[in-house]
């Protein structure tokens, strides 16, 4: 009888050591949370088409800024290029494998790729007057599963504030707020 009756002091003692463990759960599930959402928002971000992707200027051939690029599933190769308002372009794409397509709407670009033949699309003209930012250039011709991804990015002028590319950050943040939030909230009720 004497021994059962100590049981219930007993236990509080063996919840000590869990609780002085919390924290230290905390902190590690905290970092973990941080790396996981850090690394979605990189890959996210990678996938827009950030500041890693190297920006292509072209080669100038008689003031005519040239571009050449390919064209595979499901991406262009350079992805991001930059012109200027006022240039005259030049465009020579290639397809590596199927037909693809090449397009940017803004500039009345539309070429039909076969695989491996050579298409060129000359005096392009960059309106003077065109806003400065990023625009797309995209697959036209169905090419598989990959095929609404397969874009790329021009940039005309100066690259302008983009929502999308602090986005993946704001949400990272919004995130590590909410968990932190959760685990405050969780320790007052805990208390
Ligand atoms: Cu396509």
């Amino acid at each position: 009888m004497a021994e059962e009756e100590k049981r219930p002091q007993e236990v509080p003692k063996k919840r000590r050591p869990y609780h002085v463990g919390g924290a230290g759960l905390i902190v590690i599930t905290a970092f973990i949370v941080l790396l996981f959402t850090g690394g979605i928002a990189y890959g996210v971000q990678s996938v827009i088409g950030g500041e890693r992707e190297e920006v292509v200027e072209g080669v100038l051939v008689d003031g005519v800024r040239e571009f050449k690029i390919s064209a595979s599933q499901w991406y262009f190769e350079p992805a991001v290029i930059k012109v200027n308002p006022g240039d005259t372009v030049k465009f020579i794409i290639t397809s590596g494998d199927i037909m693809h397509g090449f397009a940017i709407n803004e500039l009345g670009v539309n070429l039909a790729l076969s695989p491996g033949v050579e298409m060129a699309q000359g005096g392009v003209v960059i309106p003077p007057d065109i806003a400065e930012g990023t625009y797309t250039m995209y697959c036209s011709i169905f090419c598989g599963i990959g095929h609404p991804y397969m874009k790329g990015t021009i940039i005309i002028g100066e690259r302008g504030f983009e929502i999308g590319r602090i986005l993946p950050y704001v949400a990272t943040g919004v995130m590590a707020g909410m968990f932190g939030t959760f685990i405050i909230i969780g320790r007052r009720r805990a208390g």
